[in-house]
């Protein structure tokens, strides 16, 4: 399986993310992909490759362009002002506050973003900017009729809507794949969300929308971050009705849970008989994962990809989560070659 890496990623390394009353040293650290990437080249997984530069329009089909520019620009005024450290929001635009998009900075942040946990430093964009990339690459791969490949996003995607970043996401590198899948003329587009965490800005994009089927299996948002989408109820709307499914899992799921949800989603993956599957791969489903709560180990994601690959369509696996370090490599890589030996067999 083709890996496609950048080493933009290193220019994203936030110091601090809000979370539980504090300032904590960022959880989405640059170690993550290097230990990713060590294991895919360790395992042999197959050759890595550089992205290509496909530039902002294929962004643009997702994200709005007030949004891209906001971001892209975002530290060229903070730094104009004087200031070094992490630009992180501090005030939304809440219940019985107005959506109107302030002329301040920190205003035009919080109206463009949703939570705390998500910084811009000098290096962020050309971070994102470039994971994005690495996500379009990996797609064209398999538009030119591989069967799998594995984009080693940093940072993250799945929590980024339209015109929000947060939950350490900034563009949202699944649904930019899955736009330019149907952009070079593929018709239906299955997304199966594997991060702990629910794909609120993923399902978002999507929502009333036909051409993406987007499921997602995560920690019930009652007691988990996002708290405020991913339920079982939202099944989409308009055009949209039908084409989402949220498996929400409580606390202390292990395999035995988290595999049956997966059944069920893979049950609508097949009805829905997609030209296409895009993998949002977290891997903080993890039983030693610093901030979650599921207990996989790691020989559970070999079967997870043995899974997938048994719905047999070609495979774009986009990274997401996954915060215990030492083994994201070995988790991440088991689904890659989980999936590898059950598509050989
Ligand atoms: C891409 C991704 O996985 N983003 C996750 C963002 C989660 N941010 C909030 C985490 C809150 C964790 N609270 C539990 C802390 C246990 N001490
Ligand atoms: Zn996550």
């Amino acid at each position: 399986m083709l890996t496609i890496y950048s080493d933009d990623h290193h220019l994203h390394h936030g110091r601090c993310e809000l979370m539980d009353g504090q300032l904590m040293p960022c959880f989405e650290m640059p170690s993550r992909a290097d230990h990713i990437l060590q294991r895919v080249i360790n395992r042999e997984l197959g050759p890595v490759h550089a992205p290509q530069d496909f530039g902002r329009t294929p962004l643009e089909r997702i994200h709005s362009a007030a949004y891209l520019d906001f971001f892209q620009g975002a530290w060229a005024r903070w730094s104009e002002q004087g200031r070094d450290g992490d630009l992180l929001p501090y005030t939304w635009p809440a219940r019985t506050l107005r959506s109107v998009l302030p002329t301040s900075l920190h205003g035009q942040l919080g109206y463009y973003s949703f939570d705390g946990g998500a910084p811009i430093t000098a290096g962020t964009w050309q971070a994102a900017y470039s994971a994005a990339q690495v996500a379009l690459t990996a797609q064209a791969e398999i538009q030119r009729g591989a069967r799998s490949a594995f984009a080693l996003c940093r940072p993250p995607g799945h929590h980024a809507a339209g015109d929000l970043m947060g939950g350490y996401c900034y563009l949202n590198n699944a649904a930019i794949a899955a736009q330019a899948f149907l952009d070079q003329g593929r018709q239906k587009v299955a997304i199966l969300d594997v991060d702990y965490h629910h794909g609120n800005g993923t399902q978002s994009i999507f929502y009333e929308r036909n051409d993406v089927l987007f499921t997602s299996i995560h920690g019930h948002p009652e007691a988990e971050f996002p708290f405020f989408l991913g339920y079982d109820d939202e099944h989409g709307e308009g055009p949209g009705e039908g084409f989402n499914f949220n498996y929400p899992l409580a606390a202390g799921s292990a395999w035995s849970h988290w595999s049956a949800a997966l059944e069920q989603a893979c049950t609508e993956i097949e009805r829905y008989d997609a030209d296409v599957l895009v993998i949002s791969l977290g891997v903080d489903t993890f039983k030693d994962d610093p901030i979650s709560q599921f207990k996989l180990d790691s020989p559970d994601y070999l079967r997870m990809g043995e899974r997938i690959a048994g719905l047999g369509k070609p495979t774009l696996f986009v990274m997401e989560g996954g915060y215990a370090v030492e083994e994201i490599g070995i988790n991440a890589v088991n689904v890659l070659e989980g999936f590898q030996r059950a598509t050989e067999e």
